[in-house]
């Protein structure tokens, strides 16, 4: 099958880079980008943008007939901070979303679907350290219940109606090219930003508050890797765990410190180290490298790197 690509949702900090991944593999014009708008101006002049509400079936489907779409990535979400400021909303967004994408499969529209779940699904009572695939999940935020329900309904409408969706438990995405928004582990961004700009940062996260990340380039690799793996070797149909690094505020400003040795950090925690303090402080992704050869390929060090060397080169 020659896939014909829609990304929902792709304006986002995982959407913006996956659009153009995927462009550079299938062909611009292979790979459809969409949004609720078009404030990503250099996604919008760079390819075929359309303006798709996700929430609106017919919205999607529309897009889907004129383009004869038949993979989607879907990556519209609000995230787990924001989620706590408007749970309703949140709700409504994430999981009307991925019912409508579940139905266009089911109906056959659509042959192949990927939707990111996080480590968001796992709560205060599942065990921190090396996070099973399967464990308690009693997640607290209303961004970490909608994925987990989002990953029951997938393995569901895989099951029942045969549909084919690949999904991954994104750890925090650290990037330079797009801002994450509204998610707890955006500290991770954010600090390299100031360091650049302040050599300073108050970071919203206690000091030794520790959380699985990943560079942007390992999550795009892994979202490309389980979409082309055989069928018969992705086994999770709901979700499957993924880790790179595991780190506190202290270790990344020691990492930061090492290219630029005036870094100071403060901490000033807010409402934000609650949800931090409810997810795991490591993931055991062994079954992902297991069944279809995850390998991540950045460790703190090259990320503190990569984003230094970037961000001061977009800054000149
Ligand atoms: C968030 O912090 O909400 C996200 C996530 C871990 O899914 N980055």
């Amino acid at each position: 099958m020659t896939p014909k690509i829609l990304i929902i949702g792709a304006s986002g900090q995982i959407g913006s880079e996956l659009t153009q991944k995927l462009r550079s593999i299938h062909g611009a014009e292979n790979v459809i980008a969409s949004d609720i708008s078009y404030n990503n101006v250099e996604l919008v002049n760079s390819g075929i943008f359309e303006r798709v509400d996700a929430q609106d079936y017919t919205s999607v489907k529309i897009c889907i007939e004129k383009y004869q779409i038949n993979t989607i990535y879907l990556m519209a979400a609000m995230l787990s901070a924001t989620g706590e400021k408007f749970p309703r909303k949140a709700w409504d967004l994430n999981m009307d979303s991925l019912f409508h994408v579940l139905n266009l499969a089911k109906e056959g529209f659509i042959k192949k679907v990927f939707w990111p779940s996080s480590i968001a699904v796992f709560g205060p009572t599942t065990p921190k350290e090396n996070t099973p695939q399967y464990t308690i999940m009693e997640p607290s935020t209303v961004y970490g219940i909608t994925k987990q329900v989002g990953e029951r309904w997938c393995e569901y409408y895989h099951k029942q109606y045969g549909v084919d969706v690949r999904s991954l438990r994104y750890p925090g995405i650290i990037s330079w090219k797009t801002m994450p928004g509204g998610g707890t582990t955006d500290y991770a961004v954010e600090i390299y930003h100031k360091a650049i700009a302040e050599k300073k940062y108050e970071c919203f996260l206690s000091e030794e508050t520790e959380l699985p990340m990943m560079f942007m380039d390992d999550a795009i690799k892994a979202t490309i890797d389980i979409m082309d793996a055989k069928k018969d070797d992705v086994k999770i149909k709901s979700s499957y765990n993924l880790s790179a690094v595991s780190f506190t505020p202290r270790e990344i400003a020691e990492s930061i410190q090492k290219h630029i040795p005036e870094f100071t950090i403060s901490y000033n925690p807010d409402f934000r180290q609650k949800i931090a303090d409810s997810w795991p402080k490591s993931i055991d992704d062994s079954r992902a490298r297991d069944d279809w050869n995850w390998k991540h390929a950045f460790s703190l060090d090259d990320i503190t790197n990569e984003m230094l060397t970037n961000l001061k080169a977009k800054a000149e």
